[in-house]
């Protein structure tokens, strides 16, 4: 008698494809959502099951693939301003991007020759959607942010856009929110060091600024610069999991998942396939 678990329509036998049996615990453990398919399932010693379960806990870091934070790219040039309505890994709700060349209108840029103004048209979302970052990773950001007239405020938004990797669904997560205001000036510069540890849930991360309040009206500030975002950036350690009891209590957390995972399976239908 041949058996093996089905997940969402896929078998899996063996350790090669353990990478997408580990999708299924992570959804199951972390998100809570899981399209359970269960057609034929497979047994598993307590052996394997540990195994996988410290396999996700110490899953190692991924790069971020987060790029273009410093505005730099198309080229636009000091002094000046564009507005492209694209420039490499950013996205935005405006129907444009605009970037500042430095010194325009007297302003320097944070970083390299060139800067973002968030408000180009209106008071918009600026986002970048990044993928690879394992589940469990502890993950950092950095920016830098300045007022254009006057004190201007943005939201910073870390969202886990969930198994759809599409923003709403029921299945997002917030990772990170917070609200930053700088004046004119000098550029305010922030880091993950001085807050709560960030772990990826390992679906895609939207790194987001949007507009909350600037002076001059909706085209006018929250300028952005020296952004970054992934493992061992923003000044915390590139651990995925940075402490022993962060470890125990993941594999802990893991393993019960795990256990609990087991009672389902014994639910469910046991067929056997011959061949
Ligand atoms: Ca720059
Ligand atoms: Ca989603």
């Amino acid at each position: 008698m041949h058996k093996m678990l089905i997940f969402n329509g896929r078998d899996f036998e063996g350790l090669c494809r353990a990478q997408e049996m580990l999708q299924c615990f992570r959804s199951i453990l972390l998100n809570r959502r899981f399209h359970w398919d269960t057609k034929i399932m497979k047994t598993m010693s307590d052996r394997f099951l540990i195994a996988i379960a410290l396999a996700f806990a110490l899953l190692p870091s991924a790069n971020a693939g987060f790029i273009n934070g410093g505005f730099e790219s198309p080229v636009a040039g000091a002094g000046t301003n564009t507005y492209p309505t694209s420039i490499p890994g950013w996205k935005t709700t405006d129907s444009s991007f605009e970037i500042w060349g430095s010194g325009f209108y007297g302003v320097p840029a944070y970083e390299g020759i060139q800067f973002a103004e968030l408000n180009a048209f209106i008071a918009g979302t600026l986002y970048q959607d990044v993928t690879g970052v394992a589940a469990g990773s502890r993950v950092g950001f950095q920016f830098a942010h300045r007022g254009r007239a006057g004190v201007d405020t943005m939201n910073f938004l870390l969202t886990d856009l969930g198994l759809d990797g599409l923003l709403g669904g029921g299945d997002d997560t917030v990772l990170f929110t917070k609200n930053y205001s700088d004046g004119t000036s000098a550029w305010g510069f922030y880091d993950a060091s001085a807050e709560s540890a960030i772990y990826s849930l390992g679906n895609t991360v939207r790194f987001s600024y949007t507009a909350v309040d600037s002076v001059g009206g909706p085209s006018y500030g929250n300028f952005l610069d020296a952004a970054d975002f992934g493992v061992g950036v923003g000044g915390v350690p590139a651990d995925s999991v940075p402490d022993a009891a962060s470890t125990l209590g993941l594999v802990s957390a893991s393993i019960l998942g795990l256990a609990c995972l087991r009672r389902r399976f014994a639910r469910a239908t046991l067929i056997s396939k011959t061949g």
